[in-house]
């Protein structure tokens, strides 16, 4: 059956940035997240026992893509299927540019490969399943606040995100400064490989990150913006500081992330509280409240050129299937 999904990227507040397993794609750490409305991938996946290979054709353009072409071996396994899947995917996000698109890619394609068959799988399997295609897509499966919880056992079958719900998640906005929409020099699967083996900060980053997850929900059960933007804030700067301590050392930053950063530094001694954070790219996202997103936008604007103003976006959806459902 042909079946289209919509999933939309995440914001990671509390980063993923390491793992235990990398066949498995099992974390080193927790991770907490938001779910973005503006950027979203949209899919249309159909098992078919009439190709003679699968077919992925991305943006209008037929492509080979082996980190997808994996994850398709891992579906059949996982659904003991051998038909070949063709697939069609529009990507609304800059692709590669540390916006998360491999977060909406592969939790779209979960779940259409999965309604493509029929099943029925809960929104913790999709979860677990998206997981596999790549650590972020697990939370995008949720809409709003969503934990990855890195699960304790070898084969991953506790490595999942659930939701996580707080009078705080319909106020805040993510203001997006785009300093670049090229693809990243090091990938973040690379680059957080590379950490793993060489950064002496290491052990202290997965540990800390843990007892920020910890105070970030304390937070965000009181309400505290305050408190959940230095967490968020400090969190990514660790992150950051695991790629400049590993050997050899690399960075996300660019020169104009950096003078965002200070923009928001500015922006809170003004009185208003925003909180930046950074991925495995050099665009930064500001946290903020929902009351105060044009003024931190328009700041921004001034510098960069190209911001976007996100909210929290719904988890991940068949929106359409060949019976018209
Ligand atoms: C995150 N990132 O928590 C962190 C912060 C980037 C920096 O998850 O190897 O594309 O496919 O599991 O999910 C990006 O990593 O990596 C990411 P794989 P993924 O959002």
């Amino acid at each position: 059956m042909k079946v289209t999904a919509v999933a939309h990227t995440n914001i990671a507040l509390i980063k993923y940035w390491g793992k235990r397993d990398e066949k498995l794609i099992l974390p080193s750490n927790s991770s907490l997240s938001i779910t973005l409305d503006k950027f979203f991938t949209e899919t249309t996946f159909e098992w078919s026992n009439s190709q003679e290979k699968d077919l992925l054709v991305l943006n209008g353009e037929e492509r080979e893509d082996k980190k997808i072409q994996r994850y398709l071996d891992v579906l059949r396994h996982e659904f003991d299927i051998t038909l070949r899947a063709v697939i069609h995917s529009e990507n609304h996000v800059p692709t590669a540019a540390g916006l998360a698109s491999s977060a909406s890619a592969f939790a779209a394609l979960a779940t259409a490969a999965s309604a493509s068959l029929g099943r029925k799988d809960s929104k913790i399997a999709l979860s677990r399943l998206a997981r596999l295609g790549s650590g972020s897509a697990s939370r995008s499966i949720f809409g709003g606040l969503a934990i990855w919880q890195k699960g304790e056992k070898a084969d991953g079958s506790d490595s999942y995100a659930v939701p996580f719900e707080s009078e705080l998640t319909d106020q805040l906005a993510v203001v997006v400064a785009i300093v670049s929409d090229r693809p990243k020099k090091i990938s973040s699967r690379s680059g957080m490989k590379q950490t793993v083996l060489t950064s002496p900060f290491f052990a202290e980053w997965t540990r800390t990150a843990e007892l920020d997850l910890e105070a970030i929900k304390k937070a965000f059960a009181n309400s505290d913006f305050t408190q959940v933007g230095e967490i968020l804030e400090h969190n990514a700067m660790k992150m950051h500081a695991t790629t400049l301590s590993a050997n050899p050392p690399f960075t996300y930053f660019s020169q104009e992330s950096l003078l965002v950063m200070e923009a928001v530094r500015e922006l809170r001694a003004d009185g208003i509280e925003a909180y930046f954070t950074m991925d495995a790219g050099p665009n930064v996202k500001i946290v903020c409240l929902r009351q105060d997103e044009e003024k931190v936008a328009s700041r921004i604007d001034q510098l960069v050129g190209r911001v976007l103003i996100c909210h929290a976006g719904e988890g991940a959806k068949v929106i359409q299937n060949e019976n018209g459902n």
